[in-house]
């Protein structure tokens, strides 16, 4: 923070924001493509935040307790990309050959929004270091910076000591109109306020422009009042460029101790451009080059060259921020040396999270369930498994958007994160899906292992965010329930449907549909293993059978996706039955039949074709031959996809349309998902 109460910009920091908005320009314009009005209105705030607020040692990006930035109205990227630069950032921690290399340097801004370039189109937190999390899709970045908040507080709570604070950093966003039009960012708002996180900073770019034009189109409310009444700090400055006020309402924020704070800037989109200044027509395309030579000549600057980096100007900026943030960052390392010698059991287990391990036996706590023919909805499974891990990873915990009862996801005496109680571990974020993904990712990004819950059947609320969790390498689990028709009574609109294949359809996302209780654990073991990959757990409401595994495949083939559940008696299989979830016992049933029929028929059980598809062809082919092609999937779901491992003469037995309101088996009879349906569809198949 500066020493007086407000900055002003001397002659060099004028240069340096200067530079912020040149290089912007210059890189949109050499790419042919980007956003450069934002960056160039903006230059002068992101500037003043991270030379006089920011903690952040350029020297160590990954130090645990520094300051996050979040750019939100991420198209702005080329405003990230320039601080990075300026500042200094290096690619990897210190002592390491990575840390010899700039995290952004100016080739890469040249080469901005071309292939291989870490100046991507849009910030990609696994592409350059610096950039905290991924944004584009707008609200995004705003959602997650409250995770970012929550976690500072929860960490702070667990791991800080009267004599030596580990966690308490802040948590600054840049974010547009479209970011606060968009309802994410309300959730998230709301969240935050109710949380008193005062930890948490949003600057509102007040620029009153969209794409299609002035903000009036689409958006006259009150911003400020709508914050106000989430319970939040509202500061207001008039002009981007006042770098006075901007540190004032800066002050306000490091002082508020309860209230989350918006400070809502007027800015000029296209600063200094001769006639695009102020118009939509520079938010989205390069200016050309007789608005660029005119802005320069705005801004008094010495070159119509690109590319132009003035001397002196990157070691001011990073004599500031650099040399705070290495202060701040020594302070840390003594914080965390009297915790090793103080509590070297709380200092391993804080390393162990910070280097995104487990700790020692943590699978310890996974349960094995027995034999049960009645057996356990894999809801209620999947709540046994969490309670078991949260023992053992202290930092595994999440919550629901509601419904934790129907769930499981409540962990007994684990309290309840919130101002009162920032060491508990069930968060309630309320029946916000949406935010509640995004803060979760938010919280993956600081380190934590989180859960979110909520029915399946609102997949579609929690979509955006639970993408960015797969493009971004973050491990959320998402505990999805009542997962089908088999939920029964509550009907179509509760029930999933498509919902399936639509998140089979991201990449990079493993979906777990598991068919009993030991497959749930193992679901959850091998998620658990993977902490840059996120996973969802699909889970059935109504019971299901704990299969007797002495006389089945064993559950740990749930690590390869898919497994042979129960082979073909009397020879080999001339049919092969595949299902997930709730319809095993079903397959099982038929399987039986089939056989007293004199038709070998084996059982794969198939809960993860994402990780299944990663095996190799000699373990796929052994689970599904190709000279076996009488194959019948079973699952109460679209079909959508199936022909994968079906091939073209298999047969899908599941949903064609939305389901019905009724008891669950009486569902089951009414769309056909029956033992005698597959048996029948095998038979056929085989007699063919
Ligand atoms: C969820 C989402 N919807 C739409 C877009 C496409 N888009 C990019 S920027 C933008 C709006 C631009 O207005 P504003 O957010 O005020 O940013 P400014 O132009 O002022 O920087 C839109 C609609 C997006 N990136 N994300
Ligand atoms: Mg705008």
């Amino acid at each position: 923070m500066p020493s007086s109460d407000t900055t002003t910009l001397t002659d060099i920091d004028q240069l340096a924001i200067d530079t912020i908005r040149t290089l912007s320009m210059d890189a949109v314009e050499a790419a042919k493509s980007g956003h450069p009005g934002t960056p160039m209105a903006l230059a002068p705030v992101a500037y003043t935040v991270w030379k006089d607020f920011l903690q952040y040692d350029p020297h160590d990006p990954s130090w645990p307790n520094r300051d996050r930035f979040v750019l939100s109205c991420g198209h702005a990227s080329m405003l990230l990309y320039s601080l990075i630069h300026l500042a200094g950032i290096r690619q990897g921690r210190p002592n390491t050959d990575a840390n010899k290399i700039p995290a952004v340097s100016l080739d890469d801004i040249r080469a901005f929004r071309q292939l291989d370039s870490v100046c991507a189109g849009h910030p990609e937190h696994h592409l350059a270091v610096g950039v905290e999390t991924t944004t584009g899709p707008l609200g995004q970045g705003c959602a997650n910076s409250v995770g970012m908040a929550i976690s500072s507080r929860w960490l702070g709570a667990q791991y800080n000591r009267p004599d030596a604070t580990l966690f308490d950093f802040d948590t600054y966003v840049l974010c547009s109109d479209g970011d606060l039009m968009e309802g994410v960012a309300s959730e998230s708002a709301s969240l935050a306020g109710h949380l008193q996180l005062a930890n948490l900073c949003w600057i509102y770019d007040d620029n009153k422009i969209t794409i299609e034009g002035e903000t009036d189109l689409a958006f006259s409310e009150d911003v400020g009042r709508r914050f106000e009444g989430f319970g939040w700090r509202i500061e207001y400055v008039d002009d981007a460029n006042d770098a006075s006020s901007l540190s004032r309402a800066l002050q306000a924020f490091k002082r508020e101790t309860e209230k989350p704070t918006l400070i809502v800037v007027k800015s000029v989109i296209g600063f200094g451009a001769p006639t695009k200044a102020g118009s939509h027509s520079s938010h989205g395309a390069p200016l050309g080059p007789d608005e660029i030579a005119g802005a320069k000549e705005a801004y008094d600057w010495p070159t119509q060259e690109a590319f132009h980096v003035p001397n002196g100007v990157a070691e001011h900026f990073q004599g500031s921020i650099g040399t705070r943030g290495q202060h701040a960052n020594a302070s840390w390392q003594t914080a965390h040396q009297k915790l090793a010698s103080s509590e070297p059991t709380a200092a391993k287990e804080l390393d162990c999270m910070l280097a995104g391990e487990l700790p020692e036996g943590w699978a310890d706590a996974i349960p094995e369930f027995s034999t049960d023919a009645k057996g356990l909805a894999s809801r209620v499974s999947s709540g046994k498994v969490l309670q078991g891990l949260s023992t053992t990873i202290p930092w595994f915990l999440g919550g629901s958007a509601d419904l934790a009862p129907s769930t499981m996801t409540l962990i007994p005496d684990a309290g309840d994160f919130g101002p009162e109680n920032l060491r508990g571990r069930n968060f309630h974020f309320g029946i916000r899906e949406h935010a509640m993904a995004a803060a979760c990712n938010g919280m993956a990004l600081c380190g934590l292992r989180p859960y979110a819950a909520t029915f399946f059947v609102f997949f579609d609320y929690l979509k955006p965010a639970l993408r960015l969790s797969a493009l971004g390498e973050l491990g959320v689990i998402y505990v999805l329930t009542h997962d089908s028709i088999g939920l029964g009574e509550d009907g179509p609109t509760h029930q999933p449907i498509e919902h399936l294949a639509s998140a089979r359809a991201v990449p990079g996302l493993n979906v777990f549909r598991p068919a009993d209780a030991n497959e749930v654990a193992e679901a959850y073991r091998s998620s658990l293993l993977n902490p840059k990959q996120p996973a969802v757990m699909v889970l059935s409401r109504q019971n299901l059978p704990t299969l007797d595994r002495t006389k089945l495949g064993p559950a740990h083939g749930v690590a390869k996706g898919g497994y042979i559940l129960k082979e073909a008696t009397g020879g080999e299989a001339e049919c092969i039955l595949i299902g997930t979830g709730s319809e095993i016992p079903l397959c099982l049933d038929a399987a039986d039949v089939l056989d007293s029929e004199g038709i070998r028929t084996r059982v794969v059980s198939l809960p993860c074709w994402e990780l299944f598809a990663e095996q190799d062809d000699e373990y796929r082919e052994h689970v599904l031959p190709a000279s076996i092609p009488a194959r019948v999937a079973c699952e109460a779901a679209s079909g959508f996809g199936w022909e994968r491992w079906l091939g073209q003469k298999g047969t899908f037995i599941g949903m064609n349309g939305f389901g019905a309101s009724g008891p669950a088996k009486k569902l089951f009879e009414h769309f056909g998902i029956t033992t005698q349906a597959v048996v029948a569809a095998a038979r056929n198949l085989v007699r063919k």
